[in-house]
């Protein structure tokens, strides 16, 4: 094989991970990991994987929770607190199938929730969640599903009333070519942290966001961050950074915006070409309709920068080529909805909407698929069959969902009813990290009949199933990584054999529908490399119909690799729209940008008006809770994943995560370095590791998401989290009546000093040992 590569005498094989394309081998025992060649600015997650490939937290035989082993299905408290039996292949699939059988007959499949959300592994067809959904299409008929996502819940519901689908917004718009070229001045609402772009699902084989802002800040392109944290944007972008109170980017933008009307600088032209609904807008900006003035002064007094500041960054934007970047952060927080949409309405009134490394980039540098040029030929993905249920929900409504059967709630102009659910299966994804509010998710847990769970590692999620079944990671297995954003199409090796008796989605898929008389509905009659050749396939016809050298699949495997034609770097649907508003209208109801919304207006919902207005925080610093917290995004791994993996570990100290808190804020506590805290608030506590740092704004405390949750007493309905998981304090509300999108980014709490005998970290321990 061509592609093997001797390097210290390790013959390396290529592989693929959503942080990365990279090539590994083994020397002795031990993996090595090392970065694609082509990579210039490689992530260090890549290196989570020696150690977590054969880690006691990996799940090595089918599990079966007592209780339901004793007692059969039904809500049941005892989940999360139960004792594990292990059994066979043959007893774990025969159960299940008798059970998705009894689900299906009595209750039919609108009763199973298979939403399963979750990124999974980056390659093609072994991609867990595809796996799931397609079974239960094609074997069960069908499943109640989610829509929109944990990252984009509000803009993905917003954008499409306002400007177009989020899509054409974030991937096909302003690139970092263009910002290198041409972007003056970059507003960086919640900065471009390079710890997330390190990151995009199905694989980044180059990580350019670095180098391209120091080659844009080298040439003058001034760049601003927005936001509480100053490392959100890299050293390299030599940024200014204004400090800003959490959840109020909405009323720095309006003074921003009234600036621009009072001195005259708004673009009245490109308004009244391109916009529809300005002069509804107008009289809230000016004060018009409620005797308040958005103006400097006034935004100054929320977000807490100074009003001079403001005005000179509206006059600063309005002088120059200005881009407005939003991290989606902003909108995974409560009116989530209002900042994007207020970002969409200031990029208008400077009149940059659809000019080269101008105009309004969502989401940019939030993860490496934005600011990329687009593959100009489609690659395979597992299909997903036909799903006889027509109900959703907005993803992050699972615990309601399960709370709440047969409850009524708003969506999107919609009024929806929850369905009564039996059964849920997961692949691919851990609630138990996504989820807000995770004691009241335990609840919404124990009220189903069945809980299954396709694992590799001992997640709480797997420990709070039913069924339990282990699967195979990435490199256990051969697949295909590539992205519709990323120019290589990655040849994944497999680097191990399968750990203990776990298997792939796949094939444990393959046996349950054969147990449910579906087998071929399922497999079509493929095996695993089968799919992988067919996959394949759609991607070299593509390259062969425009006339390129298209190599067969064993050209590719061999060489490890294959380069895809790319798309030009042409500026999608607002540059065409610019160029021609009446030949490429917007995909709008008026064809234009709407800065008020007849659609949004007509749902006559108050917490999301016709046109986007300041709507201050519901969950606000108040004596019992003065702190805010912000729960974003690891460096140290993608989410939950591998967190027992060698980066993510090394982070932490006494093993829990690192909270980061302002010096100032420390001192009041009386908390020291490395002192073990407490944070807690109304819904529950957690404890990790105080670090003091400058690079937070006072006020402000800084824990990632990503650490197991570890409850210290699981037999307690509020337990504490003695590892470091967020999501025991965050609130679990909808954005808003329009999105119902996740709001997890934000919450309010308080710290201590944590003085009590520390409790053991026991998350990756496996139950019962
Ligand atoms: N408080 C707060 N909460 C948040 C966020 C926040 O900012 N703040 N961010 C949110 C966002 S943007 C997101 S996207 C979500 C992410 O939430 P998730 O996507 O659910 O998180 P992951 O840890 O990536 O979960 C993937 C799971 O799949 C498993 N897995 C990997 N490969 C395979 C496989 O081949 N087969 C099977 N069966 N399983 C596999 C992994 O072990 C892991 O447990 O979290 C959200 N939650
Ligand atoms: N290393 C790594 N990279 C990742 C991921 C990961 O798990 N690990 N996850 C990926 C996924 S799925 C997603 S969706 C993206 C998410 O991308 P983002 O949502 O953009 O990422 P976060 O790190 O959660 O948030 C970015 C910053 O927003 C700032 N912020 C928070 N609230 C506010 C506010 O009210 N105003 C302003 N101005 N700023 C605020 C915080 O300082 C925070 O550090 O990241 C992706 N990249
Ligand atoms: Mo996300």
């Amino acid at each position: 094989m061509s592609e093997v590569k001797e390097r210290n005498d390790v013959a390396m094989k290529p592989h693929s991970s959503h942080w990365g394309a990279f090539r590994a081998g083994w020397r002795g025992d031990e993996l090595v990991v090392e970065p694609h060649p082509a990579d210039p600015d490689p992530s260090p997650i890549l290196q989570n994987f020696p150690k977590a490939l054969r880690h006691r937290a990996r799940i090595a035989t089918p599990m079966v929770r007592k209780g339901w082993l004793e007692r059969g299905p039904g809500p049941d408290r005892m989940r999360g607190r139960d004792e594990f039996v292990a059994v066979s292949w043959d007893k774990a699939l025969d159960l299940l199938a008798g059970e998705l059988k009894r689900v299906g007959e009595a209750h039919g499949p609108g009763s199973i929730f298979g939403g399963s959300y979750g990124w999974a592994s980056a390659g093609r067809f072994h991609h867990a969640q595809s796996q799931v959904h397609r079974f239960l299409n094609t074997v069960m008929g069908g499943y109640v599903r989610s829509v929109n996502s944990y990252s984009a819940g509000a803009s993905a519901v917003i954008l499409p009333h306002v400007i177009g689908p989020m899509d054409p917004v974030a991937k096909r718009n302003v690139t970092w070519g263009q910002i290198v070229e041409h972007t003056g001045l970059c507003l960086a609402f919640g900065g471009m942290a390079v710890k997330n772009s390190a990151v995009a699902s199905g694989g980044v084989s180059k990580h350019i966001e670095r180098p391209s802002m120091k080659a844009a800040a080298e040439r003058g392109c001034r760049f601003v961050l927005i936001g509480p944290l100053k490392d959100d944007l890299p050293e390299e972008a030599r940024a200014e950074w204004l400090q800003i109170h959490p959840g109020t980017d909405t009323a720095l933008m309006l003074g921003m915006a009234h600036t621009l009307v009072a001195e005259g600088l708004h673009d009245t032209a490109f308004l009244a070409k391109f916009c529809t609904g300005y002069d509804r807008f107008e009289p809230y900006l000016l004060g018009r309709t409620d005797g308040q003035p958005k103006d400097a002064a006034w935004a100054a007094a929320i977000c807490g920068i100074p009003a001079a500041t403001i005005a000179q960054l509206a006059r600063d934007a309005a002088a120059t080529r200005t881009l407005i970047t939003m991290a989606h952060s902003l909108q995974r927080a409560e009116h989530g909805e209002q900042p994007v949409w207020m970002a969409v309405v200031l990029a208008a009134m400077l009149g940059q909407h659809g000019l080269p490394g101008g105009g309004f980039n969502y989401a940019l540098g939030s993860i490496a698929h934005y600011g990329k040029r687009n593959a100009a030929v489609p690659i395979g993905a597992l299909p997903q069959g036909r799903n006889t249920v027509a109900d959703f929900i907005p993803v992050a409504r699972i615990s309601d969902l399960l709370l709440n059967p047969g409850g009524t709630y708003d969506y999107n102009g919609q009024q929806r009813r929850y369905a009564d659910i039996r059964l849920v299966y997961w692949a691919g994804g851990n609630p138990f990290h996504h989820h807000q509010d995770l004691n009241r998710l335990r609840r919404a847990f124990a009220a189903v009949d069945t809980l299954v769970v396709h694992e590799t590692a001992w997640t709480a999620t797997a420990r709070h199933a039913d069924i339990v079944l282990p699967c195979t990671m990435t490199l256990e297995r051969e697949d295909i990584g590539g992205s519709p954003q990323d120019d290589l199409l990655i040849a994944m090796h497999r680097l191990a054999e399968p750990f203990g008796l776990s298997r792939d989605d796949y094939s444990i898929f393959a046996d349950l529908a054969a147990r449910l008389g579906k087998e071929d509905a399922f497999t079509e009659g493929r095996d695993a490399q089968g799919w992988l050749r067919h996959l394949y396939e759609k991607t070299r016809a593509a390259i062969a119909a425009r006339g390129e050298p298209a190599p067969s699949f064993e050209e590719f495997w061999e060489a490890g690799e294959l380069k895809l034609p790319m798309e030009e770097d042409d500026g999608g649907i607002v540059r065409a729209f610019r160029d021609d508003p009446a030949g490429h209208p917007l995909p709008t109801p008026s064809g234009r940008i709407e800065i008020f919304s007849e659609t949004i207006y007509g749902f006559g919902y108050p917490d999301c008006p016709g046109h986007p207005a300041f709507i201050p925080y519901g969950d606000v610093p108040d004596a019992r809770q003065p702190l805010w917290l912000v729960a974003n995004q690891p460096a140290t791994r993608l989410h939950s994943q591998l967190d027992f993996g060698g980066t993510s570990e090394n982070a932490k100290r006494r093993g829990r995560e690192v909270m980061r808190i302002h010096p100032r804020d420390a001192a009041a506590r009386g908390i020291a370095e490395g002192d073990i805290v407490r944070l807690f608030n109304e819904r529950g506590a957690c404890l990790a590791s105080a670090s003091l740092s400058e690079a937070l704004m006072p006020g402000v405390v800084q824990l990632a998401t990503g650490a197991w949750y570890d409850p210290e007493d699981p037999a307690e309905d509020n337990p504490l989290c003695v590892h470091g998981n967020p999501n025991v304090l965050t609130r679990d509300v909808g954005t808003s009546r329009l999105a119902q999108g996740c709001t997890g980014q934000l919450t309010t709490l308080e710290v201590e000093k944590f003085t009590g005998n520390l409790p053991p970290v026991r998350a990756w321990d496996p139950p019962g040992g």
